[in-house]
């Protein structure tokens, strides 16, 4: 193996608690019930995606006009969480075994879906800082669809066989495995049939390299 393909919200830092907070407000002020458990049917999906999984649950049909307001107001809020993050924020473990990864010669890089990346590395402290970013902002298809995954390959200018994807989403899994990827799967993807590699902690990849 050559390389390590990570997702960001979920794997590399927390994020998936602003997400929720942000939902939870937009569908709190349309009457629309939402929850946790609601809330995991979304990691890894795009905003607009999302936003039907939130809206199943609205006794009303949405134009696609309301649609964006909706999700552009759940960003604005996501954002103003955002701006609070520091590199602090990374996951335990995560800075000292990128770092191990790194000197053994892999490359690594970023497979997120997320279009507020750029922002969110900025923040962590990482601008600059992997080999490659491929996220929300390269693609037309999310997760489970490969493209995220196989355009951070590309970039890397290596086969998909020839790198690991980290992940904690049954849609990233599911992504990695469509690519043609090793899939690890972290946190909520640990337990999915379609793992090929279960962690329960960040630092478990230095027993790969
Ligand atoms: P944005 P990941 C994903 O990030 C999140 O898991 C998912 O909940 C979110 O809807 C998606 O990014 C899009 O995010 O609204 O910032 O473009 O897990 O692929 O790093
Ligand atoms: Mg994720």
């Amino acid at each position: 193996m050559k390389a390590f393909i990570f997702d960001l919200d979920g794997v590399i830092v927390g994020t998936d608690e602003y997400h929720y907070l942000a939902w939870k407000q937009v569908a709190s002020e349309e009457n629309i019930y939402f929850d946790k458990k609601i809330n995991d049917r979304l990691r890894g999906v795009s905003r607009m995606e999302s936003l039907d999984i939130v809206l199943e649950r609205a006794d009303r049909e949405y134009t696609p006009e309301e649609k964006q307001i909706l999700a552009e107001k759940k960003n604005d809020i996501y954002k103003i969480l955002l701006a609070n993050l520091t590199p602090g924020d990374r996951f335990e473990g995560v800075t000292e075994t990128l770092e191990e990864i790194r000197k053994k010669g892999y490359k690594i890089a970023i497979g997120s879906s997320s279009k507020n990346t750029p922002f969110i590395l900025e923040r962590l402290g990482y601008r600059n800082y992997f080999d490659a970013v491929s996220d929300g902002n390269n693609i037309k298809h999310s997760k489970p669809d490969p493209e995220v995954f196989l355009k951070a390959a590309e970039m890397l200018q290596l086969d998909p066989s020839d790198c690991y994807v980290v992940e904690d989403a049954e849609s990233g899994i599911d992504a990695a495995k469509a690519g043609k990827f090793t899939a690890i799967g972290i946190g909520p993807a640990a337990g999915y049939v379609k793992t090929d590699i279960p962690i329960s902690h960040f630092s478990d990849l230095l027993k790969l390299i």
